[in-house]
């Protein structure tokens, strides 16, 4: 009984000596919103209500035309505030609003930031009105804007500049004495460990407080490390004199006996609490975690963790989501890390900017290492003031993000010489390589002052020459780079020789690849992929080559692919236009089968998964006549030994999983076929099932065993692509042969000015969301034909006029492409009969078939006397195209 009593003392202590001490809450509801430069006090009819997070790009970066809303737009909310805050310090926090900021109370300018990605604060005390009795009502008004301005970065950047107030905004209340504020809005505490062992950990603390009395405050500085079961194992108290006005620092160095170490795989945090004490009263508590655990890079040897070799592995992020924008709540950001967590990710690279708090917390708490970077991305401008906000982002990002062990790396830079902004051999370019180097050196010394005991990074791009010539490697401690070996150029299997190369242009500075990657639209498929095609199964290849060349050598540290998911890139086209589709998972999460091959490869839970298995509904042509399955492959991901597979009931046999996957030919039936891979864990059973709707096309269309039902085919393509909208599949085109259907005559459509694209045009088609099948292309064709049985059928021709001289903005990753798409629009007139009968006349790219633009005509056709369905392409000038045939029966 008393040792319970005691238990409850105890217990009710340490409750106590935790217990909440500063107000603070958010305020991110009932805001109202309103585009454009507008007065607080205009009652434009406008505004509208809205919450924060808030994005006020969601729409217009995915629609057909070009750019988004950059520009200027305000937000507006009550502040009720407690009479009792009158004798506080009040302050308001931003986590984050795209791109700069100012904020005005009750009509007066209460301050102003530049920057989208990191928190500010701002202290009110002084605009507030106070009243005697109950709150007092203040308005709060924030204007916002996203425009470009040549002195802040990021300057341009593969990814959408979204405008709002897209994170939380909080109100804070603090006793006149109180930890720093106005420090770049650090929490005031900052730790680190110069030196950590197994035996012990050296804890350094510094900081710093505030005392806003006009009267001179004797307060104690106390920090209390906690385990993480909230026992004390080491503290710390000091007393402190603060004049009226004045901010004093602290700093002590303690050491812990047999830490417990934080890893990937034992993420063991510890906490800090840090404290003043006024008059015995605690009036400032501020929480921090805190991790014990070593790492170095060696350029030969890799990385190591807590002293063993430790190969990183994982993933960049962006912080958008489908319909979002970049407006998530925290829980969005935490999925994100549980789901690298999960595919067996150890390393996030925050990319290309500071992001979310919580993202730090999860990956923290899950054991996640990260580096995090600010937004120097493609080009610098030679201005004091891009240095300046350059350095400022930079010190916001270490004092905001300073106490969270998962962060191994602070990083500056990315491909910076993407965009020189002069020609080769000039003296604006000596100059500009010059310039890079000394914002570099500048922003390289703030942080090896602010913080000697993490790394530092620079990422670089291509051959990597400029950077070495410009004399960047030597200038962070570790170089990353970004790699697309196999993706903009060359195939995947020379990666080995790319990091070889690489390697040696760094000579002794310890390198990784911080992106590689290839686009990847999951609605697209193909058997025999090649480079660029988009297909799921180019993209398993591809990360195939390059798990293989990492394992192979010690010297790169990790591997980071590019992306964990899909995001918004607005000036991007092609298959998913304004979406760079890079991710392991699509836009809004869902699993694509490279994310299946990671998790496969490096999950650590027993893992079993049919690839594709989306792909639920399928559509192939018969080889012989009489066949009644056509085959195709089915990759299963796996960590397990081996996996056997079933396919309605059948057994198609074992097979041994190679690198995590194993591909079984599936002789997929006509309907439902049910298929079902098992293997075994220690003993228990491990399985996935998918469900999958076959529709065999027959080799000859008038099969009276299989008849006829519907075709949808892609001219100029090889690819299978479908729909999954209009639950439709897309076969690739095929010349005609007797019985059956394809095209007759012409080829298939190539671009003309770049060296890069083997799928039709890299145009945004507008009007549609196909734009697989729209983009490709044949070019010059005389006929198409169906030998079906007679009936009636739906027939759609699809165009699209490709060779467009509507200017374009010049596409910044459209590599080896000249970009403005100087393909002249010459006029093209042709004519399409139907079965010999007239059906579309003259049709024009002055008239119907605009240039772009994605046109389709449906038609009704009977067919008699065995005659099939011909159609035919009559040129009149230039020549004819067709990007897209669907044939349907009817009757
Ligand atoms: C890069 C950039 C990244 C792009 C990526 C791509 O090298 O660093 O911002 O999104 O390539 O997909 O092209
Ligand atoms: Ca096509």
């Amino acid at each position: 009984m008393k040792q319970i009593l005691l238990l409850l003392l105890f217990g009710l202590l340490i409750f106590d000596s935790q217990a909440q001490v500063r107000c603070e809450y958010s305020i991110n509801s009932n805001w109202k919103f309103c585009k454009g430069d507008i007065d607080a006090a205009s009652n434009d009819a406008r505004w509208e209500n809205v919450s924060v997070p808030h994005c006020w790009n969601i729409d217009d970066v995915m629609d057909d035309e070009l750019g988004y809303y950059r520009d200027t737009a305000c937000y507006k909310r009550d502040l009720y505030i407690p009479g009792s805050w009158r004798d506080k310090e009040v302050f308001l926090v931003f986590d984050a609003i795209g791109i700069s900021a100012s904020v005005y109370i009750n009509g007066q300018l209460a301050g102003s930031h530049t920057g989208g990605y990191t928190a500010f604060n701002i202290p009110i005390t002084k605009y507030l009105n106070f009243s005697d009795e109950g709150n007092s009502k203040n308005q709060l008004f924030v204007k916002a804007n996203n425009s470009y301005n040549k002195d802040i970065p990021p300057l341009s950047g593969d990814f959408t500049f979204f405008g709002g107030i897209y994170r939380d905004v909080h109100l804070v209340a603090l006793d006149k004495v109180h930890f720093r504020m106005d420090q770049y809005n650090s929490q005031g505490v900052f730790w680190t460990t110069p030196k950590v062992s197994n035996e012990s950990a050296e804890l350094n603390l510094k900081g710093a407080f505030s005392n806003s009395f006009s009267r001179t405050k004797k307060v104690v500085v106390e920090h209390v490390v906690m385990d993480n079961a909230g026992k004390e194992v080491l503290n710390y108290e000091k007393k402190r004199t603060a004049k009226g006005g004045e901010s004093v620092s602290f700093d002590c160095k303690l050491k812990l006996e047999n830490p417990k170490l934080w890893s990937p795989e034992n993420p063991y945090l510890y906490r800090l609490i840090s404290r003043l004490k006024v008059d015995g009263k605690i009036v400032d508590q501020i929480e921090n975690p805190i991790a014990f655990r070593w790492f170095k890079f060696d350029a030969e040897n890799g990385f190591f963790l807590n002293g063993s070799p430790y190969k990183l592995i994982g993933a960049s992020r962006h912080q958008d989501f489908a319909t979002l924008g970049n407006a998530l709540d925290d829980a969005v950001h935490i999925h994100d890390v549980e789901l690298l967590k999960e595919m067996g990710g150890n390393f996030l690279r925050i990319a290309h900017y500071p992001q979310d708090e919580a993202v730090l917390e999860a990956c923290d708490r899950l054991g996640v290492l990260t580096s995090i970077e600010i937004p120097l991305v493609n080009s610098i401008t030679e201005s004091e003031a891009f240095f300046h906000n350059s350095e400022i982002m930079l010190r916001e990002m270490m004092a905001q993000y300073y106490n969270h062990p998962s962060i191994i790396i602070w990083a500056y830079m990315n491909e910076i010489f993407l965009h020189t902004p002069y020609e080769k051999g000039s003296d604006e370019l000596a100059h500009y390589l010059h310039s890079t180097n000394q914002l570099f050196t500048r922003l390289e010394n703030i942080i090896r002052e602010n913080d000697p005991y993490r790394y530092t990074m620079m990422v670089g791009h291509g051959g990597g020459q400029i950077y070495s010539d410009a004399g960047l490697i030597n200038i962070p401690k570790i170089f990353g780079w970004n790699i697309y070996t196999g993706w903009y150029d060359g195939k995947s299997s020379n990666i080995g020789k790319t990091m070889d190369k690489r390697h040696d242009l760094c000579k002794g500075v310890p390198i990784l690849v911080t992106e590689y990657g290839a686009d990847v639209d999951y609605r697209i498929h193909n058997f025999d992929p090649i480079r660029f095609d988009k297909s799921v199964e180019y993209a398993i290849d591809y990360h195939q080559e390059y798990i293989k060349a990492f394992k192979e050598r010690k010297f790169i540290s990790g591997m980071v692919v590019w992306n964990l998911a899909d995001f918004s890139s607005e000036t991007r086209n092609e298959t998913t236009p304004h979406i760079n589709s890079k991710g392991l998972l699509t836009y809004d999460r869902k699993p694509k089968d490279t994310y299946r091959f990671y998790r496969a490869n490096f999950g650590e839970e027993p893992y079993l998964e049919i690839g594709s298995k989306e792909w639920n509904f399928r559509t192939g042509q018969q080889i012989l006549a009489d066949n009644d399955f056509v085959e195709q492959p089915v990759q299963v991901f796996s960590n397990l030994k081996e996996v056997e597979f079933f396919q309605n009931g059948r057994s198609l046999g074992r097979k041994e999983v190679i690198n995590g996957i194993a591909t079984f030919n599936v002789p997929f039936k006509q309907g439902e076929n049910r298929l079902l891979v098992k293997s075994a864990f220690k003993g228990y059973d491990v399985a996935d099932q998918a469900s999958i709707k076959f529709n065999i096309v027959p080799k000859v269309l008038d099969d009276p065993d299989l008849p006829f039902q519907t075709l949808n085919i892609s001219l100029g393509d090889k690819r299978f692509y479908t729909d999954y909208k209009n639950h439709e599949n897309w076969l690739p085109a095929q010349e005609y042969f007797p019985g059956s259907w394809g095209y007759v005559g012409g080829e298939v459509y190539k671009m003309k000015n770049t060296k890069r694209q083997n799928f039709g045009s890299d145009i945004n088609i507008i009007d549609s969301d196909m734009d697989a099948v729209y983009a490709t292309q044949q070019l010059g064709i005389d006929e198409f034909r169906f030998d079906v049985p007679d009936g009636i059928y739906a027939l759609v021709l699809h165009f699209c006029e490709l060779s467009s001289n509507v200017k374009r903005q010049n596409l910044i990753y459209n590599l080896g492409s000249n970009g403005d798409n100087t393909e002249n629009n010459e006029e093209r007139v042709f004519s399409v009969t139907l079965n010999n009968k007239e059906f579309i006349s003259n049709l024009s790219n002055n008239e119907e078939l605009l240039p772009e633009k994605a046109v389709s005509y449906k038609t009704t056709v009977v067919v008699t006397d065995g005659k099939g369905i011909s159609v035919k392409f009559d040129a009149i000038k230039g020549k004819p195209i067709l990007n897209g045939i669907q044939l349907r029966k009817k009757l």
